[in-house]
């Protein structure tokens, strides 16, 4: 008889494919990526129990074991920074729930930064939507991890080593790059492992689904508002009327947007002037993944990737997605259209 064997590669053994072939992606880089393979799976031990708030406790409250509850998302961070701060791999992180940069307790060996959201849309998780963790990561400027500092945190995306996200959804997927194609794996839980499920992830080059938050209308600039008049037009030979689909979860719509094509626009807003997603945690991840599977991203001119970080929390409006779909929006934006 002969066995035939689904072949189920883990992530881990990913990971070290990805150091055998490219130079870059080194051992400490492997280590890293795995070091955030691991908190995930902490983080989703988690998520996927939240339904149980008024059995467990809700956040500020004290569960059946008398245990003090936290918001998920303060919970994420917390296990994101101990479950990597322990293994001494990273200098220095910087956290959407931190204000100021973070030095690990014990940095032996850490020559990188992390940048991440623990948990991106978490007001969803008590209505059971899909949230995600976000996760950017730098190689120091300098040589001595004993002197990291917020600079080495204040890197263009171009210089990222690799970047990903967790959607914690239907299933739980991971996607990563380290700017060699971008590769998802799915969280089989009956053997606490993330398995290659989405091997080498290309974006259409144009897509039937846009992203924005309709509800923003009135603070919406004109080319935006003549991009969403452009795309409920009736016209089959460029795919419209394209279909809206904003479930108000950065990564869950991203992620649909990257399997199937489309586009998320989150803009300048009257009340976000700079856009309200983050640079250095949102739209440089996502942007080194979408441009690893052929799609684009910009501020609805510049490239993510080549915008110049000032400070940890900055934000920028977020144009990313299939590249003809995110070039057509820049054509309205900038009036040429
Ligand atoms: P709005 C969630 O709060 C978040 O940061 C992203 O996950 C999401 O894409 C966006 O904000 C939704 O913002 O203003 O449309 O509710």
């Amino acid at each position: 008889m002969i066995l035939t064997m689904n072949k189920l590669i883990t992530i881990e053994s990913h990971f070290l494919q990805q150091q055998k072939l490219y130079p870059e992606v080194n051992a400490e880089v492997t280590d890293l990526l795995n070091d955030v393979a691991f908190a995930s799976k902490l983080v989703r031990r988690e998520v996927v129990r939240a339904g149980l708030g008024d059995i467990l406790g809700l956040a500020g409250t004290t569960n059946v074991q008398g245990e003090e509850v936290k918001k998920l998302d303060l919970f994420a961070n917390e296990q994101i920074i101990n479950a990597i701060g322990q293994h001494g791999r990273f200098a220095i992180m910087g956290s959407e729930e931190n204000d100021s940069i973070i030095i690990p307790p014990k940095n032996e060996t850490g020559n990188y930064a992390l940048l991440f959201d623990p948990l991106d849309g978490s007001s969803n998780i008590d209505v059971n939507v899909s949230v995600g963790t976000i996760f950017s990561i730098y190689r120091l400027k300098g040589d001595d991890p004993g002197k990291a500092s917020l600079d080495d945190c204040l890197q263009n995306g171009a210089e990222q080593v690799a970047s990903g996200y967790v959607i914690y959804g239907s299933s739980v997927v991971l996607v990563y790059t380290t700017g060699h194609g971008v590769h998802g794996f799915t969280y089989d839980p009956t053997i606490g492992e993330f398995l290659l499920s989405h091997p080498n992830i290309l974006t259409p080059e144009s897509g039937k689904y846009y992203s924005i938050n309709e509800g923003s209308w009135a603070q919406l600039n004109d080319g935006t508002k003549r991009y969403i008049d452009y795309l409920k037009e009736e016209d089959p030979a460029t795919g419209r009327p394209y279909s809206t689909r904003y479930i108000g979860s950065l990564v869950a719509d991203f992620h649909r947007n990257l399997l199937t094509g489309g586009v998320f626009v989150y803009p300048a807003t009257k009340k976000h002037k700079n856009g309200k997603l983050r640079l250095m945690y949102e739209a440089n991840p996502l942007a080194f993944i979408c441009e690893q599977a052929g799609g684009r991203a910009t501020d609805g001119s510049r490239r993510i990737l080549d915008i110049k970080p000032e400070e940890l929390h900055q934000r920028t409006p977020l144009y990313i997605g299939s590249v003809k779909d995110v070039l057509t929006a820049e054509e309205f934006e900038k009036g040429s259209r």
